[in-house]
Order: structure tokens, then C-alpha cells, then sequence
């Protein structure tokens, strides 16, 4: 069997010098959201982790799906995919089998990721496919002006839930880490600096990462407000390891406090399109070589 079918674990990101400034990735396009809308800090973070990276916007491409947040790649000067409701992580897919060499970052809210799109989240975390996922989370169906979303909490009153939601929340890091992402995190659009610099660690994360982004609606949300999640949300502690999942679990469960930052992190494990890649380049003996070592990494 070959040494070496995988290619080795990515590196850390070299310290570099920006060589674009933020107004390199706008596209003069002024985004259509609500005053106040925490999607504005989502978007500038964007800029922020690509102007840290040192990317040039011909190398990234930001894949959306539909609703208020899938509209972020129209403000970016990037390439930009606004896909179909519920479809960001097929077509993110594509790119990335098609050209793994492209930066490919997707945003979408929560309705889009956990509801119509939830089967592909889940296939996109277990086949461990290389790509950051930024889900702008407000709770809420925001362009559809305001209806109950998979990540409103029990009782929240919308249109479609007049008498309040009987439904329990889907936890979205617990359910990215039992479908098998590598890179689990959550972060708050009302510090967008701290935002940035999970991105950059998405980005540079070998594998599936999400970023779980509390990014209120004050149109449509009069619950989930800035103010609601200042209150709630801290940041990890200092000694969490985001290598033990048990530790990860227990604090994906707390709501009281609810915790910011890299919650799980697996390192190591062979991406999507590595495998794709490995299994088809090369002779018979090569596939199978790669499935024994998929094999006996996974056993
Ligand atoms: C197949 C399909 N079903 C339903 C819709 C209607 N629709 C558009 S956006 C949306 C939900 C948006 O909620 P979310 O993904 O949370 O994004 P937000 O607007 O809150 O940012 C729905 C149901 C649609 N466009 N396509
Ligand atoms: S409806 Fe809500 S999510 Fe949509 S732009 Fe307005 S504030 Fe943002
Ligand atoms: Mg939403």
C-alpha cells in the first residue's frame, strides 16, 4: 500500500500581509437589509477574513441559498453563487469537486441550513467536505417576513405558531457534531472582529467547519435581539479543549450561559475531495489502497 495517499493535514495559515484592503471585496452593490440587521456584521467579517487571508476575490466564490442572509454574496466583489432555497451545500459541493483549488465559503440562515436544507448539511458534515459554513442563525424565517425557523426556542409566537411553537430547537453544533463535522464553532454578529477570526479558522481548518452565527432579524425577532444575546452568550473558557467531543457535547447543550468560540476541532481526517481525488487518480490498486487506509482509519 502507499506511504502516502492523503495529503498531509494543511498546515497552520502562515502569519501574511494583506494585499487587498476591505474595499477590494465590495461590489458596490448596497446591501438591501434592514437597518440593523445582524447580517451587516456577518458581511463585514467576510470582508475581514478574506482581507486577512491575503485572497484575491477571482480565488474565492461565496455560495448562498435564499433568504435574507443568501442574499450576502450580491455585496462581495468575490465570485458569488445564490443558489435555490435549502441548496447551498450541493452546489458548494460541485465547486469544490470541480476546482478544489477555489476558496469556497457558504452563507446561509437558518432556515436555509436546518430546515429545507437539512439533509445536505448532514451529508456535507459526514463526508467531511472542505468547505467553511457560515449559517447566519436568527431564529426566525426572516424574508418570508416571520416565521417559526428549526432553531426557534419552544413557545416562540410567529404567523405559523400563533399559539407558540410546541416543537423543540434543533441544536445545530450538536447535530453538525453527530453528522460528523470536524470544525464546530459559534460565534455572534455583534462582534464581528472575533467573527472574522473564526472564519479565518474555518477557512484554514482542513474539512467540514461551521460557524453558527446568532445574527438577529429586529424586523421580524423581537425576542433574539442583540440585547438577549450580550446577556446569554460568553466566550469558552480558556482550558476547553475542543479536542474532546464529550466536553464539546456538554457545552454545545449549555443555554445558560451559551458558548462562543471553537467547540470541537478534529484534526487530521482526510477531506472529501481528497478522497475523491485519491480514489481517481491512478490505477485500480490505488482506489482500493485508498479505501483500506479509509478503512482502517475509520475502524
Ligand atoms: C423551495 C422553496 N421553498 C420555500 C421558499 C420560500 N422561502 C424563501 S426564504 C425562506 C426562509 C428563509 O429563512 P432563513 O433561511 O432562515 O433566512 P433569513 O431570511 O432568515 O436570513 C423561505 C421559506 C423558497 N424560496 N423556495
Ligand atoms: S427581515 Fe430581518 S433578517 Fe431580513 S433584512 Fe430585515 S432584519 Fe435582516
Ligand atoms: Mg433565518
Amino acid at each position: 500500500m502507499p506511504d502516502q495517499i492523503f495529503t498531509p493535514a494543511t498546515p497552520a495559515t502562515p502569519a501574511t500581509t494583506p494585499q487587498h484592503s476591505v474595499e477590494d471585496y465590495k461590489s458596490g452593490v448596497k446591501p438591501t437589509w434592514c437597518p440593523g440587521c445582524g447580517d451587516f456584521g456577518v458581511l463585514n467579517a467576510v470582508y475581514n477574513s478574506l482581507r486577512a487571508k491575503g485572497y484575491a476575490p477571482q480565488d474565492v466564490v461565496l455560495v448562498s441559498g435564499i433568504g435574507c442572509s443568501s442574499r450576502l454574496p450580491f455585496f462581495s466583489s468575490t465570485y458569488g453563487f445564490h443558489t435555490v432555497h435549502g441548496r447551498t451545500m450541493p452546489i458548494a459541493t460541485g465547486i469544490k469537486v470541480a476546482n478544489p483549488e477555489l476558496k469556497v465559503l457558504a452563507l446561509s440562515g437558518d432556515g436555509d441550513a436546518f430546515a429545507i436544507g437539512g439533509g445536505h448539511f448532514i451529508h456535507a458534515a459526514r463526508r467531511n467536505l472542505d468547505v467553511c459554513y457560515v449559517i447566519m442563525d436568527n431564529s426566525i424565517y426572516g424574508l418570508t417576513k416571520g416565521q417559526t425557523s428549526p432553531t426557534s426556542m419552544v413557545g416562540f409566537v410567529t404567523k405559523t405558531t400563533p399559539k407558540g411553537t410546541p416543537d423543540r430547537p434543533v441544536n445545530p453544533l450538536q447535530l453538525a457534531m453527530a453528522s460528523g463535522a470536524t470544525f464546530v464553532a459559534r460565534a455572534f454578529s455583534g462582534k464581528p472582529k472575533e467573527l472574522a477570526e473564526l472564519i479565518v479558522q474555518g477557512i484554514d481548518h482542513k474539512g467540514f467547519a461551521i460557524i453558527d452565527t446568532y445574527s438577529p432579524c429586529p424586523t421580524f425577532n423581537k425576542v433574539n435581539t442583540f440585547k438577549y444575546y450580550r446577556d446569554q452568550a460568553v466566550d469558552l473558557p480558556r482550558d476547553h479543549d475542543a479536542s474532546d467531543v464529550m466536553q464539546a457535547w456538554a457545552r454545545a447543550q449549555s443555554t445558560d450561559p451559551v458558548y462562543l468560540g471553537v467547540l470541537y476541532r478534529a484534526e487530521g481526517e482526510a477531506s472529501f475531495e481528497e478522497h475523491i481525488q485519491a480514489a481517481h487518480s491512478g490505477t485500480e490498486e490505488n482506489a482500493a489502497a485508498v479505501m483500506e487506509q479509509i478503512l482502517e482509519r475509520y475502524s
